[in-house]
């Protein structure tokens, strides 16, 4: 690439205010020394059209190949609308609007199964917005291995994408930047040193943060193939939350994907049960508020019983209240809940509070917390839209506390996130208060899911333990036949 052109976009970028220094408050919060604000090029016919040679230059000279070309909404979507238009190549328009995604297609344009798609991008920091528009076009079954960005912040996001396997091809690095306009004297030595500082020291892409806890998802890379990885690969994935490695693990080494819905009404039953199939599963799920007779005590003993068979323990809560008031609920009163479960759940009704609530109290202590995405029961209207939002707003940007799902089948590809299924039974069919169940094989061969709760499947069975180990079998089996077809 022609380096005078670079650098005299450069000098025009500058011109025009697209980058500017001082102190820029970012969505997060965080001060920035830097701002770059590419959506003023609309502005200025001449500089898309010097951006837009670039780009198309850049993808030559690389020679990719692909099939169609996808601008990342909206600042890049006019300027692959002009490279497009110019050398005559397939266009496809991402929807952003999540509004639509009931009625209209996520995916404008015609394309073919298989088909690959250039991605183009005006800024990447992190890398998000690139692979959020990837997993739109690949949930449509388009393959994307390239990206090219006017600019890139070096912030982690050139590396993210590796991790994705998309290889990202800037045509202005940061560095580059600063050495043009500094040659220029446009800016002086002190805010070179400040924004190279800010640049260095806020690299998104932090495979682990240093006091150990888990980086947020809009930060972790994700693998495109979510089915196609064992539990054990998924344990081990950079970014998984601990907790999720953990329960991960434990399912691969005790070839069990199956998670015990206690609903019993003795905490003395609880015990006997959680000794006898403890064994046989990865976790046990509770409702502590059903028992006639919870004590402190009686924690206590389920943890021991947690720790000596090796399962988590998820108190089946479903927390829906306001931040403030579900904390209390989870730390305090008569159950203390955090103090003995590893898990519990929440709807997402409430809004992002009800996790922050939650997260607060849980957080320091390692807990995690699968959000209601899906319900098992007839008519739950926790579904399109609503399920769509408890991924996209409500988990990803919490992942540092939510570590999955309770959903029918697969709502998100980050094979970090665990999904858990509730209403299973070998034999189809439901109750007459509106549950309803699939099979072990259905919830983890056909729909993607990770975890089978199984109550009175087992609870009612004449022999409880020969009855967990039908389900833990027909789980594990589902798995299996999962993930060795899936990575053929
Ligand atoms: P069953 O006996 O296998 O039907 O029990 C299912 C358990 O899972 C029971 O404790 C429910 O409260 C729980 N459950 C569910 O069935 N469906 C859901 O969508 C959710 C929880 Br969330």
């Amino acid at each position: 690439m022609n380096d005078i052109s670079v650098d005299s976009l450069i000098l025009k970028l500058h011109d025009v205010n697209a980058v500017k220094f001082g102190e820029y408050k970012l969505k997060s919060g965080l001060l920035t020394p830097i701002y770059i604000d590419l959506r003023v090029l609309v502005s200025h016919p001449n500089l898309m059209n010097q951006v837009s040679s670039l780009i198309y230059q850049r993808v030559q000279e690389e020679s990719l190949q692909f099939d169609s070309v996808c601008g990342v909404p909206y600042t890049a979507l006019p300027l692959a609308t002009i490279i497009c238009s110019r050398h005559e190549l397939p266009m496809l328009i991402r929807r952003k609007e999540a509004k639509d995604y009931g009625t209209k297609r996520l995916v404008e344009g015609s394309f073919h199964v298989g088909d690959t798609c250039l991605i183009i991008e005006d800024t990447v920091t992190s890398g998000s917005s690139i692979l959020e528009t990837a997993e739109v076009l690949h949930k449509e079954g388009l393959k994307v291995t390239d990206a090219v960005v006017l600019m890139d912040r070096e912030q982690g996001g050139a590396e993210m994408l590796e991790y994705q396997k998309i290889i990202l091809h800037p045509i202005i690095s940061m560095s580059k930047l600063l050495d043009v306009l500094l040659a220029a004297k446009r800016i002086d030595a002190e805010t070179d040193r400040t924004v190279r500082k800010f640049i260095q020291s806020n690299n998104t892409f932090r495979p682990k943060e240093e006091n150990g806890s888990a980086v947020p998802a809009a930060k972790r890379p994700c693998v495109e193939l979510r089915r196609g990885l064992s539990y054990a690969d998924r344990a081990a994935l950079p970014n998984v939350h601990p907790l999720a490695s953990k329960l991960l693990k434990i399912m691969e080494e005790k070839r069990s994907n199956l998670c015990i819905s206690a609903d019993v009404t003795s905490a003395k039953e609880l015990l006997q049960l959680a000794e006898s199939l403890g064994p046989k599963i990865c976790m046990l799920k509770t409702h502590v508020d059903i028992l006639k007779d919870y004590t402190a005590a009686f924690s206590q003993e389920l943890q021991t019983l947690a720790e000596k068979h090796n399962f988590l323990i998820f108190e089946d809560r479903k927390f829906a209240d306001i931040g403030n008031t579900v904390k209390h609920q989870y730390e305090g009163g008569v159950f203390q809940i955090s103090s003995w479960s590893h898990l519990v759940n929440a709807h997402a009704v409430p809004g992002p509070g009800v996790v922050k609530g939650l997260g607060a109290v849980g957080k320091p202590l390692g807990r995690g917390c699968l959000l209601i995405a899906q319900m098992s029961s007839q008519g739950s209207l926790a579904t399109g839209e609503y399920t769509k939002s408890v991924v996209s707003i409500m988990a990803e940007e919490h992942s540092d506390f939510v570590i999955g799902f309770i959903c029918g089948s697969e709502v998100t590809e980050r094979p970090e996130f665990i999904h858990v299924t509730p209403g299973v039974q070998l034999k189809t069919g439901g109750d007459s208060l509106g549950q309803q169940y699939t099979t072990p094989e259905e919830v983890i061969y056909s729909k993607g899911s990770d975890i089978i709760i199984v109550g009175r499947g087992v609870l009612e069975a004449p022999d409880r333990l020969e009855a967990a180990e039908s389900y833990r079998k027909a789980g594990w089996d589902a798995y299996i036949k999962s993930v060795s077809q899936t990575s053929q």
